[in-house]
């Protein structure tokens, strides 16, 4: 671990921190030149799909594009350590609670199936089989399926995530807690109705050619490294690029690309913004209203800035938005987006003036309570100047997981579609669930209060990922069995049912060997396109089954007796499941054909071809209004009369050095941090005002409807250190997940049930002296960090 220390970051974004930082994360790993071998296959048309992010490749078939991140990604994969029954033997469950996440994940590969021992509180050895038979009496035990609980995190492959939804609904519910459920979730809700695909609609020609890129919410240098190359081109070539972050990101303002001989030898960069407004957390549902209420203003000046035409053939509810806007109050824009109305009307101008525009958003638009309001304030934008379905204009949501679009194309979605079910019912001659199953909110609830007693994760982190931690403990410990098939060994697998299977599988860079031979999977980027991933390494253990073969083997265990599905057969050879894929969803059609290209196909995105997907077959502006009953807002209004207690409001992000709840390291380089994570940026006049001083250790306690108002709130993270930081005052930002414990089960978006854990009302008081451990939380590993 690096050294302790807060230091200013002044270095442009990639360059050489990001060379040295790649050589550090293949040391700790002990990869040598077979890593490097692994790294330049990926994303490279016979090589695997990177399993960092969702962002796409330019053809799949450029020279290998450098990315930090995904080289970290590729090499905790990757790593030659191994977590065996020998790490199981030597701990018992309650000391590797002990244990922090990162050293967790830091043991390296698991290697075997493994089972809980209560009597001994240890993980050992058991054969697959048994292993299976004990999944299927659980499950089958059950007096109705929806008391099983059926998690999904985005690595999947279409592959197994079309298994895995065929063999749950065969099994009997539509409980399909998902990762996007707190992730782009309210992205689709939000566009869905609106436009008719919940999808972005850009493809990286758009950004080639588009004139202005405008940022919302999304950190790229750290998240989405290789958008940086994008932006960075379009900045050359003179796109206007505009960033809205509370917090100034390193990322979004210069980067120098490691590729570029001449940016490397002298040092130099690029800049990425042109323009970047610091609005307050939570603030761009008002900032994008006022963009629309100023266009309205110069179009009722008569300066023809809206798309006329468009608007009259292809959308409708036009003109209630523009009463809406013309209504709407300058003053309570200003206040709740905490830009001056200046500078919101510069940024329509540069909206305004562009001739096609892309808007690209993340995490910090998705994860509010106002989330999906937002989002159609987004798309109402777009479509007032006809900025959808032309050359370089359009959504880009920039999706998390590198397969989470797949997974949800393939029907893990606990709100499925009545045509997908009619077309599973005939191609699998079975009768699937009707009803809408749990989201990941809802299961935490269903599992806490004993509706849920089966828990079964394909991948993911669920302990560490999901709001509310303690909650979603005592849900998780509430199960008879918890399984998480899983690469390495998490938080997840430490705070387990009354029994529990830890069940390893085969990652994405590793050689899959079935009946038919070797083996590719097929993922879907951000933008839509689908291709082939062929794993390259050996197996990091003979015991590793991959995920669609698990999923079959389960399958037949659990409902072999009744199914029709030919499940063994299937996974004999991928193509045969990709055809099944093709006779459920007609955009698959040629499936195999069409994938065997390098670089492979784009899905059909109707609303890229102006082709609108909804009720009135049309695209539709809606209007809302600004937000102003958020949880911050309802802390100060019940907290503000009491004398000098400061409600703020804390965004939860990801370090440089963490993938989700995968901690690869301590320091966060761009936002200079280093050696440690539990730290809380802050200004520097709220130190003050607090009559504190940068550097010292303080507690975060929510504030929330069910905590009552004082000294019995029930929800708070211990000993984070002030840092003072370029962020508007009355905001804070942290890391996920120790801050998970602040995030209420309840506080959620409307009309997505996302968690809100980008606008969390809190409060500071000094750290003291710890206490004797009374509570649950107080003696875990997050308590002590
Ligand atoms: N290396 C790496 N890559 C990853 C991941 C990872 O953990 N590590 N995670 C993957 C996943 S699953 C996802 S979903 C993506 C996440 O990628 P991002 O969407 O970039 O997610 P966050 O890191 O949470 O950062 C959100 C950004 O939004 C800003 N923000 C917070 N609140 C607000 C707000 O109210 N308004 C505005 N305008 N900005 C706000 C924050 O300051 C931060 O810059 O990345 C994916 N890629
Ligand atoms: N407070 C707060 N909470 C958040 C967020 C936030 O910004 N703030 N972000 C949310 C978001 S956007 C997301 S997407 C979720 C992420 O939630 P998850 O997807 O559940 O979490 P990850 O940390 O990505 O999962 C990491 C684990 O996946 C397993 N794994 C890795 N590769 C594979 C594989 O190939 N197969 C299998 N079976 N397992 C594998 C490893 O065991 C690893 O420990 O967290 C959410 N939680
Ligand atoms: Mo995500």
């Amino acid at each position: 671990m690096s050294e302790h220390k807060i230091e200013r970051y002044t270095g442009p974004a990639g360059g050489w921190g990001a060379l040295r930082s790649v050589t550090n994360s293949l040391l700790r790993q002990d990869i040598a030149v077979k890593g490097a071998k692994t790294l330049l296959s990926a994303n490279q048309p016979d090589g695997f799909d990177c399993p960092g992010c969702a962002w796409p490749d330019r053809n799949h078939a450029s020279t290998f594009e450098f990315c930090e991140n995904g080289v970290k990604a590729v090499a905790a994969e990757a790593t030659a350590r191994r977590a065996g029954p020998e790490l199981f033997a030597k701990h018992t469950v309650a000391e590797l609670a002990k244990q922090s996440d990162f050293w967790l994940e830091d043991q390296g590969r698991l290697t075997h199936p493994m089972v809980y021992d209560a009597a001994i509180d240890k993980y050992v050895p058991i054969e697959w089989v048994d292993a299976f038979a004990l999944v299927a009496r659980h499950l089958n035990a059950l007096p109705d399926p929806n008391q099983a609980i059926f998690y999904t995190s985005g690595r999947a492959s279409n592959e197994a995530a079309f298994l895995y939804q065929l063999f749950v609904r065969e099994y009997g519910t539509n409980n399909f807690p998902d990762c996007s459920n707190m992730c782009h979730e309210p992205t689709g809700s939000g566009m869905r109705p609106q436009i008719g695909v919940g999808k972005g609609t850009v493809t990286l020609e758009d950004f080639e050619k588009t004139d202005a890129i405008f940022i919302f919410g999304q950190n790229p240098g750290t998240n989405h490294p290789r958008m940086l190359g994008e932006l960075r081109a379009a900045h050359k070539r003179g796109a206007k690029i505009v960033s809205f972050n509370p917090l100034r990101e390193r990322g979004l303002e210069r980067f120098a690309d490691p590729q570029d001989k001449l940016e490397m030898a002298t040092l130099g960069s690029t800049p990425i913004s042109t323009h970047y407004f610091q609005l307050r957390i939570g603030g761009d549902f008002a900032v994008v209203k006022g963009m629309m209420k100023h266009l309205m203003e110069r179009e009722d000046r008569g300066d023809a800035l809206l798309d006329h035409a468009f608007i009259a053939e292809h959308t409708q509810g036009f003109e209630a938005l523009a009463d809406d806007l013309r209504a709407e109050s300058w003053d309570v824009l200003e206040q709740e987006s905490g830009l001056a109305q200046a500078q919101i009307r510069a940024a329509a101008d540069i909206y305004g003036e562009a001739g096609s525009a892309i808007f690209c958003w993340g995490m910090g638009i998705t994860q509010h309570q106002h989330s999906v309001a937002t989002i159609q304030m987004l798309v109402n934008l777009l479509l007032m100047r006809g900025n959808i379905g032309r050359e370089g204009a359009g959504p880009c949501p920039v999706r998390g997981h590198s397969n989470v679009q797949g997974d949800r194309t393939m029907g893990i979605w606990e709100k499925p579609p009545a045509a997908l079910l009619d077309t599973l019912a005939k191609v699998f001659g079975f009768e699937p669930p009707r009803e809408p199953g749990l989201d990941t909110v809802e299961a935490i609830a269903a599992m806490r209060d004993g509706k849920g007693k089966v828990f079964f994760a394909l991948g993911g982190n669920f302990a560490a990922a999901t709001p509310d931690t303690y909650e979603t403990w005592k849900g998780l410990r509430r199960c008879d069995l918890t399984v998480h098939v899983t690469t390495k060994l998490n938080r997840s697998h430490v705070v387990h049912g009354r029994e529990a299977l830890i069940l390893p599988c085969l990652g994405r860079t590793e050689i899959d060997i079935q009946a038919g031979g070797p083996q590719g999977v097929t993922v879907e980027d951000s933008m839509s396109m689908v291709h082939i991933s062929t794993g390259i390494n050996p197996p990091a253990s003979e015991q590793l089954l991959s995920e669609p073969a698990l999923v079959a083997r389960l399958a037949v265990a659990t409902i072999g007796h009744r199914s029709r599905t030919p499940w063994l057969w299937l996974v004999e050879d991928y193509a045969r499941i990709r055809d099944k894929i093709e006779a459920v969803f007609v955009d698959f059609k040629d499936f195999n054909l069409r994938v065997a290209v390098p670089g492979g196909f784009r899905l059909r995105n109707t609303a890229s071809e102006r082709v609108w997907a909804t009720a009135s077959r049309k695209a539709s502006f809606f209007a809302h209004p600004v937000p102003r009953d958020t949880p911050s807002h309802r802390a100060r209004a019940r907290l503000g009369k009491k004398g000098d207690t400061v409600v703020f409001t804390l965004l939860t992000t990801r370090s440089h050095d963490q993938y989700n709840t995968t901690i690869y390291g301590h320091d966060d380089r761009y936002r200079g941090v280093f050696g440690q994570r539990r730290v809380v940026f802050i200004h520097e006049a709220d130190i003050r005002a607090l009559g504190m001083k940068d550097g010292d250790w303080v507690d975060i306690q929510t504030v929330w409807e069910d905590a009552g108002d004082g000294a019995d709130m029930v929800r708070r993270a211990d000993r984070f250190k002030l840092v003072a930081y370029d962020i508007p005052r009355g905001n804070l930002a942290a890391y996920y997940p120790e801050t998970n414990p602040l995030v209420p089960l309840d506080s959620v978006a409307v009309n997505a049930g996302t968690p809100a854990s980008k606008s969390i009302p809190v409060i500071l008081t000094l750290h003291t002296a710890p206490v004797a451990a009374k509570a649950d939380h107080e003696a875990s590993a997050y308590a002590i960090g």
